[in-house]
């Protein structure tokens, strides 16, 4: 398949890359690239020789933000009455097997939110993050608000919303809104291992894995405890965890056959 605004990739057989690529836009997110995103995404979830997912972009930038030439044109009925945002936005969040965002350079707005939708986030040591929507008369529309609290708590979160403040990735990091920080130079290096380990893992639970995860991250604990606990009784169906378990009595390597 062939798209205007990404490249995808197989890696290893099994990790499905998708890059995004407007450069002389620095990745702004318009709704060409969301929807070609949102289809690379679902090809690759519904491929079963892929068992994980990379968002990136270039050194330059992730994204740096949707793109503010559209939505100058917007008026309030064209923004709450359209589909703006809802269209295509939300695509990521349906995808069941696990996504890595690999980010360097700038992520700011809309690229910060899409990097927040991954499961997680891995950094090069040039990434910027930011929220600075306020500069523009607006506030984060694509979750920003919401993701970036539960990520790094509400003083900092008030304080990248309303300063419009960049993050470097050490910062990043120590907040916790990313996972790790490499070298710029071995940032594909680095998340593709992640990427190759989780899809070498039994599909089925690192689907249950995701979704109880995110479950913590969207609800309430006591909720989440029961999500996890049905999740990890019905695991018990599945062929991995007779493997997975048999495999460490017999001290042998398993053998998964993701059902
Ligand atoms: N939209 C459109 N074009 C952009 C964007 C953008 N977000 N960001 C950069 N560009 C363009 C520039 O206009 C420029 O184009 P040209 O060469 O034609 O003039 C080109 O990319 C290179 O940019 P700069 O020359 O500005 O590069 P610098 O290195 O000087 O600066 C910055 C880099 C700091 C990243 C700067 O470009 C910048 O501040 N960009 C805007 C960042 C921003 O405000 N992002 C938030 C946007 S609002 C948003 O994301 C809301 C999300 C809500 C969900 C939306 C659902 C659809």
């Amino acid at each position: 398949m062939t798209y205007e605004c990404i490249t995808t990739r197989v890696e290893a057989e099994k990790v499905g890359v998708i890059t995004l690529n407007r450069p002389k836009a620095l990745n702004a997110l318009n709704d060409t690239l969301m929807n070609e995103l949102g289809q690379a995404l679902q090809a690759f979830d519904a491929d079963d020789a892929i068992g994980c997912m990379v968002i990136t972009g270039s050194e330059k930038a992730f994204a740096a933000g949707a793109d503010i030439t559209l939505m100058a044109k917007y008026g309030f009925a064209d923004a709450y009455g359209g589909d703006f945002i809802t269209r295509n936005w939300e695509t990521i969040r349906t995808i069941r097997k696990p996504v890595i965002a690999a980010v360097s350079g700038f992520a700011l707005g809309g690229g910060c939110e899409l990097a927040m939708m991954c499961d997680f986030i891995i950094a090069a040591d040039n990434a910027k993050f930011g929220q600075p929507e306020i500069k523009l008369g607006v506030i984060p529309g694509a979750g920003g608000t919401q993701r970036l609290p539960r990520a790094v708590g509400k003083s900092k979160a008030m304080d990248m919303c309303l300063t419009a403040r960049m993050m470097n990735a050490e910062e990043a990091e120590r907040a916790s809104l990313v996972s790790r920080v490499v070298p710029l130079d071995k940032l594909m290096e680095e998340t593709l291992a992640a990427a190759i380990t989780i899809a070498s893992m039994p599909r089925l639970t690192a689907i249950a894995c995701k979704e109880s995860v995110n479950r913590a991250f969207e609800g309430s604990l006591n909720d989440g405890v029961w999500f996890e606990r049905r999740l990890f009784h019905s695991l018990f169906a599945t062929n991995d965890q007779k493997e997975g378990m048999a495999a460490f009595v017999e001290k042998r390597p398993a053998n998964f056959t993701n059902n």
